[in-house]
């Protein structure tokens, strides 16, 4: 009775499976079907007003259609979170239609404006996607450093923690893992012990100019069972498999699994004809071999051949079905690019496009019929109505919508200026953050810090020091342990507030990109502050860019900048980073001279960073201490110095000639007004805290029928009057300054790279000390007559 009905039970259970494989064999279709109807739409239905070519992938869609359709319609849960290689960007789109997340307009629009983008974009797409895609290897790392946030706000309890945690996926084209910032994020995740993390390579040994290196082969698991991963290989689908079962089937296996990666993909593209006349020459003298050849027509032998697990639902879904531990997993998946397409396998494939005749031939094997080709579940083996309950009861589609939303964290009116007759910018910011480590506000509770080696150079010893250093484990501080003095506590566990990651600024933008999406992903809101050295930003600028192309939001503290950093300089100055900060969209840049104008800014930038609409923020700060102004910062002295510039010495009426300054070298600009006013006492002297800010307010102020900023204050002086700028940073930084109100400019900077000295032989070196402003200052006024 008992054994009947266990039966019966595994009888049901049997049934529901083959239901299942049958329901996802079919989207597994229509997903391939969609995302090259998409791509063949926009290249050959779409009126074409430019003649440039619009493209699409349909090799890499081809390639992954299957673990996408397994992960989407199977394996995810409404906590985890996905960052799609970016060439599977219709794919992406396709599945999203099908779970009710796209429209069909957007998938007739892909690549047109306002349609489904090229690439998975947060910001462009919404809320369907998790992580954006474009730049190869950032949205795999970024996965990584989702996950130490994830850990970080579950350790401690910022978020509900009865759920399981979200797994962190990447689904990573193979070539991706040429890209460096993927060897700098491994070994981080290693020594943070990062958890919940899958990254599914889609190795289909083809990159965009080649099929990749056969060496490569077996150094792949190796590495990541170094870091502490584990493997899961899935070459061999279900067919190949009891293929190698029959006589002399494992002559077979050894054929393939010796079998060049070109000559492979060669044969994928030939077909049948071709396996056969190679199987036949080099195994023909087994006689099992010889019956599986006859076993198999040319089509049959293909379907054999091509048959990789990657490409095989079932061995798919029992891969990501047996991994049930937070282990880090690297799931190394066999496919072919362009699996089941007329180009599959040649080496040229990447930015193929099914030509018309093709693409009719593959849609009646499809069975599209025609008109139905947006059809969610037409022309598959299983009825529509069970298809759409299928899916409908998939966990995605249940869900509401994946993006989360955080209360803000309140911000207070004012921080404490720091005192002391000369400070740097530097030392200010590093007792600011000491300040608000000491307090008890709930502003402090959500910073959280992280530096690539650089948090005690950065001045955030201050806050460390209070808060301490996240680990998931506690860490005794050995140092102190044993009484050895030392100016930093460098304890760790789950309550510290900083996370210290290595030296790799690529990975310092993907840490404060995850931190930074802490509310949409996670559902809580953190406050990141990250520090580095100013030239540095470079290293790590590609993934700097992918932050703020998400909308991340963070603090970046880049510290120390310019040749101002003098003897320590040469090769560590920064000339262009004002530059990138101009250009950078999402993220707003200031670059104070004052500890009183640091205080407002960061206090400004805590707000700014939790608004809607609003940006990330960098500021550039120095090391150089300089005397510092006493006064009192009113309200529209704060509201000016958030606005980029004010009047540190008002010009008088009528003035001939004004000096505007940004950053470290006040001093000298201070001087130089000085000398000027006993000739030309009108002089005014203009505080610049953010040529990015005025620059952006000028461009857009007639659009906003508003006089803008630099225009109300430069028109203060008389017109065409003679203006010379100075700053730590290259002069194009400030040189549209002339053109705002039609002033004869003369823009100082440092335009050469690398000198060690002190601040004098530097400023005189590069032409930004007194004497270099005041000679800019008479040809300027030379320049003004003309
Ligand atoms: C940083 C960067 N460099 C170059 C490119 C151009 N590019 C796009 S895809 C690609 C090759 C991708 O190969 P793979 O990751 O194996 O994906 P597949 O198309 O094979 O699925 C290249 C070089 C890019 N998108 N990003
Ligand atoms: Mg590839």
């Amino acid at each position: 009775m008992l054994r009947a009905l266990e039966g019966g039970l595994h009888g049901s259970l049997e049934e529901e499976w083959h239901d299942k494989l049958d329901c996802l064999a079919a989207l597994e279709r229509k997903v391939l079907w969609l995302s090259t109807w998409m791509i063949h739409n926009a290249n050959h239905l779409r009126p074409n007003r430019d003649g440039l070519k619009v493209g699409g992938h349909q090799a890499s869609s081809a390639s992954v259609a299957t673990l996408m359709t397994a992960l989407y319609f199977d394996v995810l849960r409404p906590q985890d979170r996905v960052a799609v290689k970016p060439h599977a960007s219709p794919v992406f789109h396709a599945i999203q239609y099908l779970l009710g997340h796209q429209t069909r307009d957007k998938l007739a629009r892909f690549r047109a404006f306002g349609g489904a983008q090229s690439y998975p974009s947060r910001t462009k797409d919404g809320d369907i996607v998790d992580f954006s895609t474009g730049s190869v290897g950032l949205g795999v790392g970024m996965t990584l450093f989702s996950s130490i946030a994830q850990d970080y706000l579950r350790l401690k309890e910022l978020v509900p923690t009865e759920d399981p945690p979200g797994r962190m996926i990447a689904l990573a084209g193979d070539a991706e893992l040429d890209e460096g910032n993927i060897f700098e994020a491994l070994l981080e995740g290693w020594k943070h012990d990062v958890r919940n993390l899958w990254w599914v390579i889609d190795y289909n040994r083809q990159s965009l100019d080649q099929v990749v290196s056969d060496r490569l082969f077996g150094r792949i698991d190796t590495m990541f069972e170094m870091m502490g991963w584990r493997v899961v290989t899935l070459k061999y689908g279900r067919l190949l498999e009891a293929a190698f079962t029959r006589p002399d089937g494992q002559h077979l296996r050894e054929w393939i699994d010796a079998c060049p990666n070109s000559l492979y993909s060669a044969l994928v593209y030939k077909g049948g004809e071709g396996w056969r006349e190679h199987l036949q020459r080099d195994l023909n003298r087994h006689p099992g071999i010889r019956a599986i050849l006859d076993d198999h027509d040319d089509d049959a032998l293909h379907g054999l051949m091509t048959n990789l697990a990657g490409h095989d639902l079932e061995s798919v879904l029992h891969a990501f079905h047996g991994v049930e531990d937070d282990r880090p997993t690297c799931f190394i998946a066999y496919t072919i690019k362009g699996y089941g397409l007329p180009f599959a396998g040649h080496k040229d494939n990447h930015a193929g496009l099914m030509n018309r005749d093709q693409m009719a031939v593959f849609q009646a094997n499809m069975r599209v019929m025609p008109g139905a080709e947006w059809e969610p579940f037409a022309g598959l083996g299983v009825p529509a109505e069970r298809l759409s309950d299928f899916v409908g009861a998939t966990a995605l589609a249940r869900a509401g919508p994946r993006s989360h939303t955080a209360l803000p964290v309140p911000v207070p009116a004012s921080l404490p200026v720091p005192r002391g007759e000369r400070l740097s910018t530097q030392e200010a910011f590093g007792r600011l953050l000491g300040d608000i480590a000491a307090g008890e506000a709930a502003l402090a509770e959500r910073i959280v810090t992280t530096s690539p080696d650089v948090t005690v150079s950065t001045n955030l010893g201050p806050w460390v020091n209070r808060r301490g250093i996240f680990d998931r484990a506690e860490r005794a501080d050995t140092f102190r342990d044993e009484k050895v003095v030392s100016a930093q506590r460098w304890g760790m566990s789950p309550h510290g507030q900083h996370i210290e990651l290595g030296i790799a600024e690529s990975n310092l933008f993907l840490q404060l990109g995850a931190l930074g999406l802490a509310a949409p992903l996670f559902g809580a809101r953190l406050l990141p502050i990250g520090t580095l050295y100013d030239p540095f930003i470079k290293r790590g600028l590609d993934a700097l860019n992918y932050a703020c192309y998400q909308d991340a939001r963070f603090i970046l503290v880049a510290t120390p900048s310019g040749i101002t950093l003098a003897p320590e300089g040469g090769a560590h100055q920064s000339i262009g980073e004002p530059l990138v900060g101009i250009a950078q969209p999402g993220l707003t840049t200031f670059e104070p001279a004052y500890a009183d104008e640091l205080a407002v800014l960061l206090r400004w930038a805590f707000a700014e960073i939790q608004r809607d609409g609003g940006e990330s923020v960098y500021l550039r700060l120095s090391t150089r201490p300089i005397e510092q102004p006493k006064r009192q910062i009113d309200k529209s002295l704060a509201e000016a110095i958030i606005a980029g510039a004010y009047w540190l010495r008002e010009p008088g009426p009528g003035a001939e000639f004004a000096f505007a300054y940004c950053g470290a070298v006040a001093p000298e600009a201070l001087a130089a007004h000085q000398a000027v006013v006993e000739d030309l006492p009108e002089a005014g002297l203009l505080a610049i805290t953010s040529p990015d800010r005025l620059h952006r307010d000028w461009r857009t102020a007639d659009t906003r029928g508003e006089v803008g900023i630099a225009e109300r204050l430069l028109t203060r002086l008389r017109p065409g009057a003679a203006l010379v700028t100075v700053g730590d940073f290259h002069p194009a930084t400030l040189s549209w300054l002339g053109a705002v109100a039609g002033n004869a400019i003369v823009p100082l900077g440092v335009d050469r790279f690398g000198q060690s000295g002190d601040i004098p032989d530097l400023y005189s070196a590069y032409g930004i000390d007194t004497d270099a402003i005041l000679d800019a200052a008479a040809r300027a006024c030379l320049l003004a007559l003309r």
